[in-house]
């Protein structure tokens, strides 16, 4: 297993992702609250704040946009990705190789890999070949690990999630994205199961300062290594003062009424 504690994914062995690979997954309809998170030049701009330990894009960003920003943001490459506009099984397309990322000036890569889908196998696959190429290159691997799928039953349960996480770790993975189980007790069972592998939170749709930061804590309390995140810093008028308060709650370990007063 890579050690990622000096690599430039995690700061003090945490990291907070800045995702932004939603108009690829969910549509413009993400950037509706907000219109100017459309433009993916305001969001590179969010990505120079301090707390943001890189930024998750897909190729086309990543290619239009991170030129400009390579000596403020570290970047992420999202490598598979797919819209919304079709229905079937879970699965999702590889759109870039390691070795491409890597000459646009990637630091780590990143995989959603649904495990219970029937696409399941073909992706682990690609998995091995994507995650082979990053160890060639020294870069960390991050696994969005979210079961879904006709397997899947029920993506909420602490014992789904800790299946995900424990087969990001089994898989290769250095970081591993879940959701979050509901409780700090529960995420502390997913983080046990990952055994080597960091497990970070997902950040999910947006929600209260108060319920998004108190997530995170939970997840800080159980010895995660902090979140991913899109909708709950993009959607928002102001991402600069939910990034300050998650600088306190991931990285000065604060209170969630400290970082809110901060
Ligand atoms: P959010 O914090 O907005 O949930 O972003 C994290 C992320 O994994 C993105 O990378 C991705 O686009 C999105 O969530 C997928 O969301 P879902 O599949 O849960 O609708």
């Amino acid at each position: 297993m890579r050690p990622i504690d000096d690599s430039p994914l995690s700061r003090d062995g945490k990291m907070l992702i800045l995702a932004y690979d939603h108009g690829l997954e969910h549509g413009p309809v993400d950037f509706e609250d907000v219109p100017e998170s459309a433009d993916p030049e305001r969001v590179f701009e969010v990505a120079t704040h301090p707390a943001v330990t890189s930024l998750a894009v897909q190729k086309g960003v990543a290619e239009a946009y991170y030129p400009s920003y390579k000596e403020e943001v570290d970047l992420l490459a999202k490598v598979n990705g797919t819209s919304n506009l079709w229905m079937g099984e879970y699965d999702s397309a590889v759109n870039w190789s390691v070795d491409y990322a890597e000459d646009v000036g990637a630091d780590s890569v990143g995989f959603t890999l649904y495990g219970g889908s029937n696409h399941e196998v073909e992706m682990a696959e690609e998995f091995r070949d994507i995650q082979e190429t990053a160890r060639q290159h020294d870069m960390p691997v991050v696994v969005w690990a979210y079961p879904r799928g006709q397997g899947v039953k029920n993506d909420t349960k602490t014992d789904t999630i800790a299946y995900a996480a424990r087969q990001a770790m089994e898989l290769g993975a250095d970081v591993a994205k879940v959701k979050y189980p509901g409780s700090k007790e529960a995420m502390e069972h997913v983080i046990e199961m990952a055994g080597p592998t960091k497990v970070i939170m997902s950040g999910g749709s947006k929600r209260s300062d108060r319920e998004f930061l108190e997530s995170v804590k939970a997840v800080i309390d159980a010895g995660g290594a902090g979140l991913a995140v899109g909708r709950n810093i993009f959607q928002r008028e102001n991402p600069e003062y939910i990034l300050d308060a998650l600088e306190e709650v991931i990285f000065e370990e604060s209170s969630v009424d400290t970082a809110l007063a901060a």
